[in-house]
C-alpha cells in the first residue's frame, strides 16, 4: 500500500508536473485507474504464467453485452486497498467518494443479460476459475436517458473520454476479419479447398480490460475488439483532396464498433448488427484457436481443452466460424470439425419472446457473409437429413435452422451446443414442454436449468456497506467469502433488538436516496413512507403499467372516496429501447402521474410517484438498498429469470410478484409468508389466452377498473392524453393487466397493511435476507462450472 501511495504521487509528478496537493479530482482519477489497470496487469501475469503452464481446460465467454458497472470501486475493493487509499487521500483533502463519481459506467449492454454476465465474470475470477469474456468496444454505450416534458430522450454515452484509462491496449493481437466477396470451391488431391475472394477486410484491435476477484490470486481479461480500416485511408484520394472520400472506407469500418444497439425486445434484422456479430465472434475465435494451436501444435485436443460458452445467440455465429477455421485453415474434414465443434459449444437462453429470439434473412446474410452462410446451410441439411433418419421429419417446421428463407439462431445453437439451459426452473421448463419441445424430445438431456445469480460483493458487500458492516460483526461469519453462511441470520428473527437494527440500516439508506431523488427531481419525499420499487427495463410484458393503473386507482380513491392509505413512494426508472413507442408512452403516462399527484395537496401527502432518469448500474446501486417493496409483477411465463428480484431481496426488500421466472425460486426459499404472490400462474395465463381473453370484460364486470380506466383518459393536459393506452389495456393488451388487476390491488392491500406491523414487516425482511444465499452468482457459477463446462481451479 506504502507502493500505491508513491506511485499516485509519482504518477502525478510524471504526467501532470503536479504534487499530490496540488492535483485536481481528474487527475487523481486517472491516476487511480491506471495504477489500479497497471497493479492488475502484473497479477494478472502470475496468474497467468499458473494457468499456462497447467494446460487445463478454459472457459470463453462470449457475449454482445457486459453491463460491467463502475470499475475503480470494485478493484479497490477486492484488492483490498479501498480503505488505505481512503485514508491517504484524505489527508491531502480528496474524497474517494467523489473521485469513485467520475468514472462513466461502462454501459456495454441493456439489461439483465449484460449485466449477468458481468456478475458472472467477478464470481468465476473470485473463485480462481480461467475464464476470459470477448466483446465489442462500443464507442458509445447504452444511451443516456434524459426526461423531458415526461418523455424520454436519448443521448449519447461517450464513455470512453474518461472510461478508457482502464483498458490495456494489445496491438500486438491484432486480427483481421473478412466481409463479402465470393467463395470458390476448388478440388485437389487433398480434397475440397475454399478460395475466399473479392473481400474487405477490416481490422479487429483488441482491449483488455482486467477483472478482479475478490480475495483471490487469479485476474481475468474481458477482451473487447474495436474495428478498424485496415489500410489507413487512401493516400492516392488524399493527394487528389478528396479528404472526405478517402475517410470513408475508414468510417464504414469505425461504424462496426461505434455503438451499442440499445434494444432488448426487437430484433429488427439490421446489417450492421450481423457486422457486429460475426465481427467479434471472428476476431475471438480466430484468437482462440490461435492461442490453442501456439500451445499444444493441434487441434484435435480443442474440445478438451476448450469451452465456448454463447450468451444467448448474439454470439451465435462462433459456431460456423469455428467451422470455417478447422476446414479451411487447419484443413479438417467436414465430419472431423463438426465432432470437435459440437464438442465445444455450450448456449444459454434468455428469452422466450418469438420477437426477440433473433433471425435473419438468407437474402441479407448471404452477401455480407458468403462463406458463413454456406456452412450454416450444410449444417441445416446434415440436421434435416438426421431428423428423417430418426423419424423426426414432421417436427421440421419447428426446428430446422433455415426455414422459409430466414435463419433461425436459437436452432443452430441448439443443433451445434453440447449444452442448452435456462436461467431459472420455470422459465427452462417451458423452454422444454414448449418454445424447444421437439428438440427437447430428439435431444433428450441436452436442456438444463442454472437459475441465475448475482455478484454479492458489489449488490450488497459495496452498495450497502452499512448493512454488510452490521451483519459481519452479527453474524461473526464471512458472508462477502460465502453468502451461503448468510443464513445464519435466520437465528434473529424473532431478536427484537436486530429487527430494529435492520430497519434502522433501511432508514439510513432510505434517507441517502430521499436526497438524491430531491437532488435529480426536486422531489421531496417521506422517508417514514413504503418506498416501493420497479426497476428494470421498461416493457409491456414486465407490466410497469399495471402498477401505474394501480397508482391511478389510489389516487382516484384519496381524491374522491376519502382513502387514507399508508404513506408511499412508488419508484420507478427504466430506459426504453429508442423505438418502442408503447414502453416510451408508458414512461410518459407514470411522469404525468408523477406531476398530477404533486400539485395536488392531498393526495400528495399519501402517494408520491417518482420517475429517476437514466437507469444503470450506480443508480441501481443507491435504489436498490433502500427499498422496502420490489415489484416483480411480469405476466407469469414471460420474465425468463429476474436478476433485480435478486438484489432487492438481498437488501432486504420484500417481493410482490406474480409465479414468474426467478420468482419462483425466492417464494421457495423465503416461504409463502415472507412474499406476497398475486396474479394468474403461467398455466392459467396459457388457458385464458386460449380461451380468448377478453379485456373489456374485465372492464365491464369490474368496477374499479372501469372507473380507473375512464379516469385515465380524464388525465390529459392538452398536449397529451392516454386514451391510446386505455384503449390497448380494454383490447389488444397480450400481457392481460386487466386479468390480474383485482389480485395485484387486493395485494398491494396486504402489503400495505402488513408494514405497518412493523415487527412482522422487519422479520419477512429479514428472512429475505437470510435466505438469499442460493441467489449468489458463486452458486450459479459453480453449477455451470459442474454441470456444463467441467473445469478447474487455476492452482
Ligand atoms: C435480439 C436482440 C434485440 C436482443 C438483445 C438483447 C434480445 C434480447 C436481449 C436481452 C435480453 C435480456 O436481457 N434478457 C434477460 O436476461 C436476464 C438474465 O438471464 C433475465 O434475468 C431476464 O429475465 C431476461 O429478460
Amino acid at each position: 500500500m506504502d507502493n500505491f501511495a508513491t506511485d499516485i504521487k509519482k504518477y502525478l509528478e510524471k504526467i501532470f508536473g503536479n504534487t499530490i496537493d496540488e492535483a485536481s479530482e481528474r487527475q487523481i482519477y486517472q491516476a487511480l485507474m491506471v495504477i489500479t489497470r497497471d497493479r492488475l496487469a502484473e497479477k494478472r501475469f502470475e496468474s497467468n504464467k499458473k494457468l499456462k503452464e497447467s494446460q487445463q481446460k478454459r472457459v470463453y465467454y462470449m457475449s454482445m453485452e457486459f453491463l460491467v458497472g463502475k470499475t475503480l470501486r470494485n478493484n479497490l475493493y477486492n484488492l483490498g486497498y479501498e480503505d488505505e487509499i481512503k485514508h491517504f487521500l484524505a489527508k491531502h483533502g480528496f474524497s474517494l467518494e467523489r473521485i469513485y463519481n467520475i468514472e462513466p459506467d461502462p454501459g456495454l449492454g441493456n439489461g439483465g443479460l449484460g449485466r449477468l454476465a458481468s456478475c458472472y465474470m467477478d464470481a468465476l475470477t473470485s473463485n480462481d476459475y480461467p475464464i476470459m469474456g470477448f466483446s465489442i468496444l462500443y464507442e458509445f454505450g447504452i444511451f443516456k436517458q434524459v426526461i423531458s416534458d415526461g418523455w424520454q430522450q436519448e443521448y449519447p454515452d461517450n464513455w470512453l473520454d474518461l472510461g478508457r484509462y482502464g483498458l490495456l491496449y494489445r496491438n500486438d493481437e491484432e486480427i483481421e476479419v473478412k466481409f463479402y466477396g465470393n467463395t470458390k470451391e476448388e478440388w485437389s488431391s487433398e480434397g475440397l479447398h475454399i478460395r475466399y475472394e473479392d473481400y474487405t477486410a477490416i481490422k479487429a484491435e483488441p482491449y483488455d480490460l482486467f477483472i478482479s476477484g475478490y480475495d483471490s490470486d487469479t485476474v481475468n481479461v474481458l477482451r473487447l475488439w474495436k474495428s478498424k480500416a485496415t489500410g489507413g485511408f487512401n493516400m492516392k484520394l488524399f493527394e487528389k483532396g478528396e479528404y472526405s472520400k478517402s475517410l470513408e472506407s475508414e468510417a464504414i469500418a469505425e461504424s462496426i464498433s461505434k455503438l451499442l444497439y440499445p434494444a432488448d425486445d426487437n430484433d429488427n434484422g439490421k446489417a450492421l448488427r450481423i457486422k457486429q456479430q460475426y465481427f467479434f465472434t471472428s476476431a475471438s475465435l480466430q484468437q482462440i484457436v490461435k492461442n490453442h494451436y501456439d500451445t499444444y501444435m493441434t487441434l484435435d485436443n480443442f474440445a478438451e481443452k476448450v469451452v465456448i460458452h454463447i450468451n444467448d445467440t448474439h454470439p451465435s455465429m462462433c459456431i460456423p466460424e469455428l467451422m470455417r477455421i478447422l476446414m479451411d485453415e487447419y484443413e479438417y474434414s467436414w465430419d472431423k470439425a463438426w465432432s470437435i465443434t459440437t464438442k465445444t459449444f455450450a448456449y444459454t437462453n434468455h428469452t422466450i419472446m418469438a420477437e426477440a429470439l433473433e433471425k435473419w434473412s438468407v437474402d441479407l446474410f448471404q452477401p455480407i457473409l458468403p462463406r458463413i452462410y454456406t456452412i450454416i446451410r450444410e449444417i441445416n441439411n446434415r440436421f434435416c437429413k438426421w431428423c428423417n433418419d430418426i423419424g423426426a421429419a414432421g417436427e421440421l417446421d419447428e426446428m430446422s435452422i433455415i426455414h422459409n428463407n430466414v435463419i433461425r439462431m436459437a436452432n443452430l445453437c441448439i443443433v451445434s451446443s453440447y449444452s442448452v439451459n435456462g436461467v431459472s426452473m420455470l422459465h427452462t421448463e417451458i423452454l422444454k414442454k414448449d418454445t424447444f419441445k421437439s428438440f427437447n424430445r430428439i435431444y433428450p438431456g441436452k436442456f438444463i436449468n442454472v437459475t441465475n445469480g448475482i455478484a454479492h460483493r458489489r449488490w450488497l458487500g459495496q452498495a450497502n456497506p452499512e448493512l454488510t458492516r452490521y451483519l459481519n460483526k452479527l453474524l461473526g461469519v464471512d458472508f462477502i467469502k460465502d453468502l451461503s453462511s448468510i443464513d445464519k441470520l435466520l437465528e434473529y428473527q424473532d431478536d427484537k433488538a436486530v429487527l430494529e437494527d435492520l430497519e434502522n440500516i433501511k432508514n439510513i439508506k432510505k434517507l441517502q436516496l430521499a436526497e438524491y431523488i430531491k437532488s435529480s427531481t426536486a422531489i421531496k419525499v417521506d422517508t417514514n413512507s413504503i418506498f416501493d420499487v420497479q426497476i428494470k427495463r421498461l416493457h409491456e410484458y414486465k407490466r410497469q403499467l399495471l402498477n401505474a393503473l394501480h397508482i391511478i386507482y389510489l389516487y382516484r380513491m384519496i381524491k374522491f372516496n376519502g382513502l387514507k392509505p399508508y404513506p408511499r413512494t412508488f419508484i420507478f426508472s427504466a430506459k426504453a429501447s429508442s423505438g418502442y413507442v408503447m414502453a416510451k408512452n408508458i414512461i410518459k403516462l407514470i411522469c404525468s402521474i408523477s406531476e398530477i399527484i404533486e400539485a395536488d395537496p392531498i393526495v400528495r401527502e399519501y402517494i408520491k410517484v417518482v420517475f429517476l432518469e437514466d437507469y444503470r448500474v450506480s443508480l441501481a446501486e443507491k435504489i436498490i438498498p433502500a427499498a422496502n417493496v420490489s415489484e416483480q409483477i411480469s405476466q407469469a411465463g414471460k420474465e425468463a429469470s429476474g436478476t433485480g428480484n435478486m438484489k432487492l431481496m438481498l437488501n432486504g426488500a420484500v417481493t410482490l410478484g406474480t409465479m414468474d421466472g426467478a420468482n419462483v425460486e425466492i417464494h421457495n426459499a423465503v416461504g409463502q409468508d415472507n412474499i406476497f404472490i398475486f396474479g394468474l400462474s403461467s398455466e392459467e395465463v396459457e388457458e385464458l389466452f386460449k380461451n380468448d381473453y377478453r379485456a373489456i370484460d374485465y372492464y365491464n364486470n369490474n368496477q374499479d377498473i372501469k372507473e380507473t380506466i375512464d379516469f385515465m383518459r380524464t388525465l390529459d393536459n392538452g398536449h397529451t392524453n392516454f386514451n391510446y393506452i386505455a384503449d390497448y389495456l380494454v383490447s389488444t393488451d397480450p400481457y392481460m393487466c386487466l386479468a390480474d388487476f383485482e389480485s395485484y390491488k387486493n395485494t398491494q392491500k396486504i402489503v400495505e397493511d402488513t408494514y405497518q406491523d412493523k415487527g412482522k414487516w422487519n422479520k419477512m425482511s429479514l428472512v429475505n435476507i437470510a435466505k438469499s444465499g442460493i441467489f449468489s452468482a458463486d452458486r450459479a457459477t459453480k453449477e455451470y462450472v459442474e454441470k456444463i463446462w467441467k473445469i478447474e481451479k487455476i492452482k
